[in-house]
């Protein structure tokens, strides 16, 4: 049902879903409008919410959290620095919603080659919402050299190791870029090597 395009482990594997046409549809009408903060990171109401995991059959087996299903508006131009998600946060399930180009690019590091930048783990203060963080802060933008790059296309989705440093970088576009981020609950304990076993096993 779900089948894999890309193996790119442990930092990426990029795979079919049968429903990704349908999701982007259904999610249109929630982004259609003009974003105007460089990155916007947005929650999606309870209907469309819904409406999402009734798309994903494996939503409930991947621990998949309802709560925690949020657009990446990303404007043209932006860059955003290495960082690892959550607290402890092994995995993710990217969805493109409004790709337009190719000239985004997702990048992985390993903690070696970051390991002489600034560092802050911690709570953070994001818009008045408290979230933990993980990133590198001071961030001199291409100083290191990424270990695995990728391009997010239409229709791919991708397992996402949230676990390992990644930043993304729409410096070189003239066009936004949406996607929709499924993340696991906090509770839960699946790996990436799980989930991608419950996807593809
Ligand atoms: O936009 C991307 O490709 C990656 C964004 C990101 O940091 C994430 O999905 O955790
Ligand atoms: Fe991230």
């Amino acid at each position: 049902m779900y089948t894999i395009i890309e193996d790119n482990s442990p930092y990426y594997i990029k795979f079919n879903m049968p429903t990704v046409v349908e999701i982007a549809n259904v999610c249109k009408d929630a982004c259609s409008r003009v974003f105007k903060r460089p990155f916007v990171s947005e929650q999606l109401d309870n209907d469309l919410m819904s409406q999402v995991i009734d798309l994903i059959p494996k939503f409930g087996l991947l621990e998949l959290s309802p709560l925690r299903m949020n657009f990446f508006v990303s404007k043209p131009g932006l860059y955003s620095p290495p960082h690892k998600d959550g607290q402890n946060m092994q995995f993710g399930i990217n969805i493109p919603i409004e790709i337009s180009d190719e000239l985004c690019t997702t990048n992985w590091y390993t903690d070696q080659s970051l390991a002489h930048c600034e560092y802050y783990d911690g709570p953070d203060d994001f818009m008045g919402m408290k979230r933990y963080v993980r990133e590198i802060r001071n961030y001199q933008v291409d100083s290191v050299k990424a270990t695995v790059s990728t391009v997010m296309k239409p229709n791919e989705c991708v397992l996402f190791n949230v676990n390992q440093f990644h930043d993304w970088d729409n410096r070189l576009s003239p066009n936004r870029r949406i996607i929709l981020t499924l993340r696991p609950q906090p509770s839960s304990f699946i790996s990436f090597e799980q989930a991608a076993q419950i996807l593809f096993g």
